[in-house]
């Protein structure tokens, strides 16, 4: 349903339309949430148990701000609304893709965001909507006891801890929802050769061909992805970077350099999507410290 819904003139001018976006005849809570969510230009919403609600319009529209509040919004608030328990997920609004609050039982969503990319300078194309999740368990036994006493805005503002998510053996996985109808293998690749490969190169030094190469050739040109194809990434034990695109395995590959380039694409210094950063760090912040 979300997926027709898009709202392009918002998103390039979101402080000039702050509030006019919620519009009270929409058919569905949903679209509201979506619009109300962009308009003021917020991450997440929810999306499940509108049911028993007595305004769900409303309760959405204030699950995604509340859902967003940044640095004074206390982690229960939070944790309540949004990613309370196993049953509920979120939405990414300017798509309409939903990611489960929790993976692998014990993997937790940490924040969602968009992927663009702008295509010959021209035109900037949604390619996939995103979600972040890490191991409760390993975020409990690698950072608390290091972290566990500073504040919240502390946490955040930490560049050791920051770089601790990234270089630790902390299971992660990033989940992506391709939004881009028209995606090729090879647009694929010659993308994520771009885009890791900058980060092989920050992170390694020069000789990254070959890891590169061999990530890559994980690809069979056979394969479909169409829009609404899951791609999930993840950082298992020991650094080995695992991939399954629709819940198969289609090869891993031990490397602590790729698992580290691959996330620096989403939490690292120059992320795809700075809000989504912005929250994971936030959440992630706020587990460490309960
Ligand atoms: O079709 O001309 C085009 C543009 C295609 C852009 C593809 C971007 C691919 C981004 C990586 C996707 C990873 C799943
Ligand atoms: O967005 O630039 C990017 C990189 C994202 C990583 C893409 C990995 C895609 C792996 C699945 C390929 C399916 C054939």
């Amino acid at each position: 349903m979300m997926g027709s819904l898009r709202f392009p003139f918002w998103f390039s001018q979101p402080s000039k339309r702050p509030h006019s976006s919620l519009d009270s005849s929409s058919p569905s809570s949903f679209s509201a949430a979506a619009a109300f969510g962009v308009g003021i230009g917020l991450g997440l919403s929810i999306t499940h148990k509108f049911t028993n609600q007595r305004d769900p319009l409303l309760q959405s529209a204030l699950n995604s701000i509340f859902s967003n509040f940044r640095s004074n919004c206390s982690s229960p608030m939070w944790g309540s609304l949004s990613l309370a328990d196993n049953s509920s997920a979120a939405m990414e609004p300017r798509t309409g893709a939903s990611f489960p609050s929790i993976l692998n039982d014990t993997r937790r969503l940490l924040g969602i965001g968009l992927r663009k990319k702008s295509v010959l300078g021209l035109k900037n194309i949604d390619v996939y909507a995103f979600g972040v999740y890490a191991d409760e368990n390993d975020i409990k036994n690698l950072l608390s006891e290091k972290y566990g006493k500073l504040s919240v805005p502390a946490l955040k503002e930490n560049k050791e801890f920051q770089e601790d998510v990234l270089e630790k053996d902390i299971c992660m996985t990033v989940r992506l929802q391709i939004v881009y109808g028209r995606l090729s293998i090879s647009s694929v690749r010659s993308a994520f050769e771009e885009s890791v490969g900058s980060r092989l190169q920050k992170f390694g030094g020069s000789d990254n061909q070959e890891l590169l190469k061999r990530f890559t050739s994980q690809f069979k040109d056979e394969y479909k992805i169409p829009k609404g194809s899951v791609i999930e990434l993840s950082r298992e034990r020991g650094h080995v970077l695992c991939t399954k695109i629709d819940g198969k395995e289609v090869g891993s590959i031990q490397s602590k350099l790729l698992c580290r380039s691959l996330l620096d694409l989403y939490v690292g210094e120059d992320p795809f999507d700075r809000q989504a950063k912005e929250n994971i760090e936030q959440k992630l912040a706020s587990l460490v410290i309960q």
